[in-house]
């Protein structure tokens, strides 16, 4: 029986465990990436370790926290060089870009196994990297020598055939994909990419449909390492970085959905959710206020390229606000050379950092009630900044295009020819904002006042007693949990960005579990399906565990956030009868005895002590998380093994 791409990068990193779909492995991790919003408690939590130099190709990026409106910013990025230089990590500085972006470009590595603290860290699956976003202790443990664990995958093939047709693209197809699997249900999937239609597409168009995989909450997608593959190590002057890696022609797959590239036509997400997905003719009119072309989906050189190409001696419509942000300093550099920026700059367009910006609501928030048009991965309600805007999510040419004409149009509509792409033959290679760490280690590490060392728990109390703090439906997103934007300058100030969880869904929580501890009991939140879906942002379990949440009891968890909530010894589980979940009210008592014993089983019963009835439900933790849980997280675990397990890349 031939083996997937999967089965052939993790046979070669696996380290215990058996590789059946469903099954906890153990694997090896070659490289690391950070970024700087999730980077601080990453080293903090490495520096606890008390090992001096990493053993990954570690790679530290700055792209998130770039607004530095006070002191916190600065200081973090200057904390994050200098722990880098401690430790070994590359540091790449902020205007060289977005991680995803620039990893691509400049440290992707065909077959090998990335982990970042970040969710879009699939990204490279676009080069045949099996890359998985994970929290930032996960990415910290690694980074010491440790492992990481996974549930082996349940792998998906995607079977594309055909071209796509002009105007149709890359964000089209993983659109259509969102339309056909939904954001929910998704968990401990992979999807890996093959068929003829898999030459016809770019490393860059690979990467926005790897990208945007996140959304659909599979634990990564991937690519096969092929000639256009290596076409582009060649380009980025890393042609010996580059091997081939493909599938067995009888390779085995869980099923396979069909993909005619040929049929793929524009298509936009509609507010809230990136899976409300439908056709752009179906929005064809609707009036737009705001375009922001960017982020790590979309603002690659072949993106902005045919973007300026459709700008060109046009004019930006008087009631539109045109932003556009390069990728990296390499897309920003390759625009001014190829004239492309003049043809912005001169059509309107806003030219904004090479940072993730207005995708994670630092800057750019819309205007009440408006309709802003943009590139990036994630439309959740009030994460642009403003609460009422609607934000539509959608390829560079639909957004060029309303741009243009001041609405919603289909871009074949627009009655001229698509812009001539030719992908490039080499790319200006420039690593001069990308600090190697020196042979000598740096002794000084800089901290500023901001910085706090990462809060631990406590362990599991022999029996749980838990007052509910909030109930919330489906599809609760970490956005919802833990704000980012403007917030994000408190990513290393746990006391203070505590402060602010569910702020935007319930203003009470925060005070309700400072009550419930007063009086004795931790607090409990209550969640319909796929609750924590969205970023890797460890700060949404951390914080609530610091406001003193034991206890989240939903429909479903995402896979990250799952993770994340055993890291910080936050018990999850999942209703039996997701009925209960209407049955439950805020204030009520959950208690669950004798947790040690309970937790032997996969099916406990909490008694809920207000309305005197039980709720069965279901513990999905492996025997090492339950572990974990009942420490009161990793950080409390002596599990940590400081060894690496021979990287095969
Ligand atoms: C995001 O897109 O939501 C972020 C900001 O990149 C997050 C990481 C974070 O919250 O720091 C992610 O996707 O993991
Ligand atoms: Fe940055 Fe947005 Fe990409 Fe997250 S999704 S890494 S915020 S550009």
């Amino acid at each position: 029986m031939g083996q997937n791409l999967y089965d052939k990068i993790l046979g070669r990193h696996m380290v215990s465990g058996i590789p059946e779909a469903g099954a906890e492995i153990v694997v090896s991790i070659d490289q690391t990436l950070t970024q700087d919003a999730l980077g601080t408690m990453a080293y903090l939590q490495f520096e606890s370790m008390g090992v001096p130099r990493v053993v990954t190709e570690s790679i530290s990026y700055v792209d998130h926290n770039t607004l530095q409106d006070g002191f916190e910013n600065a200081d973090d990025h200057r904390y994050l060089q200098t722990v880098a230089a401690k430790h070994g990590v590359i540091f790449s500085k902020a205007g060289n870009g977005i991680c995803h972006q620039v990893h691509l470009e400049r440290f992707s590595r065909p077959g090998c196994t990335l982990i970042g603290s970040d969710s879009h860290t699939p990204t490279c699956g676009a080069v045949g990297t099996l890359a998985m976003g994970v929290g930032g202790l996960d990415v910290a443990t690694a980074m010491a020598g440790g492992t990481y664990s996974l549930i082996y995958p349940t792998v998906v093939r995607v079977n594309l055939t055909g071209r796509l047709s002009a105007w149709s693209t890359a964000k089209d197809i993983i659109l259509e994909l969102l339309r056909i699997l939904t954001t929910k249900g998704n968990v401990g999937l992979a999807l890996e990419y093959a068929g003829p239609g898999v030459a016809a597409l770019s490393v860059p168009e690979r990467a926005t449909i790897a990208n945007m995989g996140t959304e659909l909450g599979v634990t990564t997608s991937i690519f096969p390492s092929d000639d256009v593959t290596r076409d582009f190590f060649i380009a980025q002057g890393r042609g010996l970085d580059w091997i081939p890696v493909a599938p067995d022609a009888d390779a085995c797959y869980e099923r396979t959905i069909e993909l005619e590239l040929g049929s793929i036509v524009p298509m936009v997400a509609k507010p809230h959710s990136p899976d409300n997905v439908a056709k752009v003719r179906e929005l064809s009119g609707l009036k737009v206020d705001q375009v922001l072309i960017g982020s790590c989906t979309n603002s690659s050189f072949h993106d902005l390229t045919v973007v300026a190409g459709m700008l060109k001696g046009r004019t930006v419509h008087p009631d539109v606000s045109l932003g556009i942000v390069p990728g990296s300093r390499q897309v920003l550099s390759m625009i001014a050379v190829s004239g492309g920026l003049n043809d912005l700059i001169v059509a309107g367009a806003r030219i904004l950092e090479s940072a993730c910006g207005f995708c994670v609501g630092c800057g750019q928030a819309p205007r009440t009630g408006s309709v802003s048009v943009r590139t990036n991965n994630r439309n959740f309600e009030g994460r642009s900044g403003t609460r009422d805007a609607g934000v539509y999510l959608v390829s560079p040419e639909t957004a060029a295009a309303a741009a243009l004409t001041g609405a919603f149009i289909d871009p074949r509509d627009l009655g001229f020819p698509y812009p001539e792409y030719r992908a490039p033959r080499s790319y200006p290679v420039d690593d001069g904002l990308i600090v190697f760490p020196p042979a000598k280690p740096v002794a000084e590490v800089f901290r500023g006042p901001n910085i706090g060392l990462p809060p631990k728990n406590t362990p599991m109390p022999e029996s749980l007693s838990c007052k509910v703090a909030i109930i919330v439906g489906d599809k609760i997103s970490t956005d919802h949990i833990m704000p980012a934007g403007s917030l994000l300058k408190y990513r290393s100030n746990i006391p203070k960005y505590a402060q602010f969880v569910f702020r935007d869904v319930d203003s009470g929580f925060v005070g309700r579990c400072g009550e419930h501890g007063k009086a004795g009991f931790s607090s409990a939140i209550v969640a319909g399906q796929s609750y924590g879906q969205g970023s890797s942002r460890e700060h949404a379990a951390m914080c609530p565990m610091f406001l003193g949440v034991r206890l989240v009891l939903a429909s479903s968890v995402e896979r990250i956030h799952a993770a994340n909530l055993v890291n910080f010894g936050i018990l999850m589980l999942e209703f039996e009868d997701p009925g209960d979940h209407d049955r439950l009210k805020q204030g009520d008592e959950l208690y669950l005895g004798n947790v040690r014993e309970a937790l032997a089983s996969d099916r406990v019963r909490l008694v809920n002590k207000t309305s005197g009835m039980e709720i069965p439900a279901i513990c999905r933790l492996t025997s090492r998380q339950k572990n974990i849980v009942l420490a009161g997280g990793a950080l409390n675990i002596a599990s940590f093994d400081g060894c690496k397990a021979g990287s095969q890349c």
